[in-house]
């Protein structure tokens, strides 16, 4: 059944909305809302495999691993695909870059390249992909720095304080992008009966008090005392008094999704389980910041423990950070934990 409503709300497609957010800015081209408009599309395609990926052949793994040491999932590999080829031609891009690979995506030498530069991870919390589990796709859009043709390594290598654009799909009960370009946080959800997204979340506020928190308890016992007596405040000693709910999907996206929406703290702190990945295990670049941006958009806040990941000069592509993401007073008392206690 269509989604179409037969009161007199206003029905906003995605495409118009990019448009219309466009009006507020003169000297715009239309370049990025034709890129954020290609994200959408891929986001349909990645969304039609994702239905079919427990009856054709893109289930399970490929024999590769990742620049991780991850193994590559096959909607992992048609995820990252689908995005470079909707987006290396265009003429809008310097260069991208894929959580899937371990350098730059330079756009080839045939075709004309852009203003803009595009991070991406294709396919979020791929491990559930085996188990029908929520999963998502993250982006980030910045302007580049360099004036060579071809966009190079500092093009990628930006804060996310200077993020001209981010969002996120989520392939779940039902498809959705969010996305943000610096004047709030939009989520539309996918009409699959007429292929369309249309807005379904205007100006995503955080709401207050939070409701829940999202960590992986099996790791308790390699987290500093800071972290377990900040996990102990949330199960029962929150300023109200009340324990918050514990849920937590193993998929950033959808996870960090749900406190958006009903108010709640995210958080993969740094622990001593590995001593080579002595930040934790997300990544800086393809998660951290676009997600950052989308929650300061929101009214939240996002944290490393010590400072704001926007404000964090990334060295590498596939730097890793600790993350602490959600409603903001959660997030600040997260801070004061480790301030104190470590
Ligand atoms: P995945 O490895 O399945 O891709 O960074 C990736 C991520 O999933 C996040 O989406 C998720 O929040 C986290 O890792 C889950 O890690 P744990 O299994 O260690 O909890």
């Amino acid at each position: 059944m269509s989604s179409i409503p037969t009161s007199h709300e206003q029905i906003m497609t995605i495409e118009r909305h990019i448009l219309q957010e466009q009006e507020g800015y003169p000297d715009a081209t239309g370049m990025l809302t034709s890129l954020l408009y290609d994200i959408a599309l891929a986001g349909k395609f990645i969304a039609s495999n994702t239905t079919r990926a427990g009856l054709s052949e893109i289930l399970g793994s490929t024999d590769e691993y990742n620049v991780q040491g991850e193994q590559v999932m096959k909607l992992d590999r048609l995820a990252d695909q689908a995005i470079y080829r909707l987006n290396d031609h265009a003429g809008r891009l310097a260069v991208l870059a894929s959580e899937e690979h371990e350098d730059i995506l330079p756009i080839p030498d045939k075709y004309p390249t852009g203003k803009y530069v595009l991070l991406y991870d294709p396919i979020d919390g791929s491990a559930n992909i085996d188990y029908n589990v929520s999963i998502g796709t993250i982006f980030s859009i910045y302007q580049r720095k360099t004036q060579t043709d071809r966009g190079g390594i500092e093009d990628c290598l930006q804060p996310g304080r200077d993020l001209i654009a981010a969002g996120y799909l989520l392939y779940s009960v039902s498809t959705m992008l969010v996305y943000s370009t610096g004047a709030g946080v939009h989520g539309f959800t996918l009409d699959p009966s007429i292929g369309e997204f249309l807005l379904s979340h205007h100006n995503i506020r955080i709401p207050e008090p939070a409701n829940y928190f999202s960590v992986n308890h099996g790791y308790t016992k390699y987290w500093s005392q800071g972290i377990r007596h900040f996990t102990e405040y949330l199960e029962g000693l929150t300023d109200e008094g009340r324990p918050l709910s514990d849920r937590y999907i193993g998929s950033l996206v959808g996870d960090f999704h749900r406190n958006l929406l009903a108010g709640g703290i995210f958080y993969y702190p740094a622990d001593s389980r590995d001593p080579e990945k002595p930040s934790g295990k997300l990544r800086l670049l393809y998660e951290a910041a676009p997600l950052a941006f989308i929650c300061s958009q929101a009214g939240g806040y996002a944290s490393n423990g010590y400072m704001d990941i926007l404000d964090i000069q990334p060295d590498t592509l596939h730097q890793r950070t600790p993350l602490f993401i959600g409603s903001r007073d959660l997030v600040e008392k997260a801070e004061q934990y480790i301030r104190i206690e470590g």
